[in-house]
């Protein structure tokens, strides 16, 4: 197999592109596409400072890889979810990526903002581990770049992410999340920052061989809460669809984009305030996150721990258990 551009050998095969690229051209075509996105969709400007949102995983290590080489004014924000083995690797690698090209990291813990971690938000709060880790992260995401001046915060979903996402919304018809998916997030109030997707025209696979030709040492393991997800099966399905049908995935997504989106939007009018307790925007009263601070406030100490411990018998957490009674000391304390 020969590269298109050069004619060198190549080292991957894009079918949807039906073409093939050696490892150069592969990168140069990488950051093409991140660059052509950010201009299309008019995500970013020279002279603003981004805040870009890092897991330790290969997409968002990508992103900022991308950016800070094309001279961007880029600093990561690591969330610290407070899950075992997976949060301590996935933050040290995040700090091993920012020593390494001198960039700025700032660490949000989620335990110092709700009052525990995501396993133990889990266990005393009984909601769906990652819809709590998702407000959690939205939330975090939008005080940190309002507090450290960013107007801007950009994250690493990829084309599978977004393309599984909208494949759950249409399946379930959520009018408003589907007039939410987009790869740019407009502020649509004071203290709202813009949130833009740069890799949304990427694949896993593709931001994978950049951050492996790149040498990016990035976490391989998914999070544990991550096993028997929706999102996994329905990424599952659009990659069986992909194989007999490659372009498939990117087809959907983007032809929603431009068709079928602005349906949903017009139909879909928020009107956002203040959050009584924390100022964060809300569509009611006090916002969600700070509900969910109340709740894990009101448990206490006591019943998290306790919580935990039942907790480590879940069959998604085995093997981590031996880590559980250091973060609930940590997290009663
Ligand atoms: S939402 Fe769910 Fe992820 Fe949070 S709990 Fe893990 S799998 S990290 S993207
Ligand atoms: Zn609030």
């Amino acid at each position: 197999m020969k590269c298109r551009r050069c004619g060198g050998r190549a080292v991957l095969e894009l079918r949807r592109h039906n073409t093939a690229f050696c490892a150069d051209d592969f990168l140069a075509f990488f950051r093409n596409q991140v660059h052509e996105t950010i201009r299309r969709w008019g995500m970013l400007t020279r002279d603003e400072p981004v805040l870009v949102a890092v897991s330790g995983g290969k997409d968002s290590l990508a992103l900022w890889d991308v950016l800070l080489e094309a001279g961007y004014a880029t600093t990561g924000l690591y969330i610290d979810l407070g899950i075992f083995d997976y949060s301590r690797e996935s933050k040290a690698r995040c700090q091993a990526f920012a020593a390494g090209r001198g960039a700025r990291l700032l660490v949000v813990s989620v335990a110092d903002e709700v009052g525990a971690g995501i396993p133990q938000v889990k266990a005393v709060t009984r909601r769906p581990t990652c819809s709590a880790c998702g407000l959690s992260k939205r939330y975090i995401m939008n005080r940190a770049a309002l507090d450290h001046g960013f107007a801007v915060v950009a994250t690493g979903h990829n084309l599978d992410d977004e393309a599984a996402t909208l494949f759950g919304s249409t399946l379930r018809w959520d009018e408003s999340s589907l007039a939410r998916q987009t790869p740019v997030l407009a502020a649509t109030h004071p203290k709202l920052v813009r949130r833009v997707k740069p890799l949304f025209r990427l694949s896993e696979r593709e931001t994978a061989a950049y951050a492996f030709l790149r040498g990016i040492d990035y976490i391989v393991e998914e999070c544990p809460f991550a096993k028997g997800a929706t999102s996994i099966a329905h990424k599952e399905v659009l990659n069986r669809l992909e194989d007999v049908s490659p372009g498939a995935k990117a087809s959907f997504l983007l032809n929603y984009l431009e068709r079928a989106r602005p349906r949903f939007q017009a139909g879909d009018p928020v009107e956002l305030r203040e959050c009584a307790r924390c100022g964060q925007t809300t569509t009611g009263e006090v916002c969600a996150f700070c509900k969910l601070a109340d709740q894990v406030r009101r448990s206490g100490a006591a019943a998290v721990a306790a919580a935990v411990e039942a907790e480590a018998d879940d069959a998604a957490l085995r093997g981590l258990a031996s880590d559980v009674g250091a973060a609930s000391e940590i997290h009663a304390s």
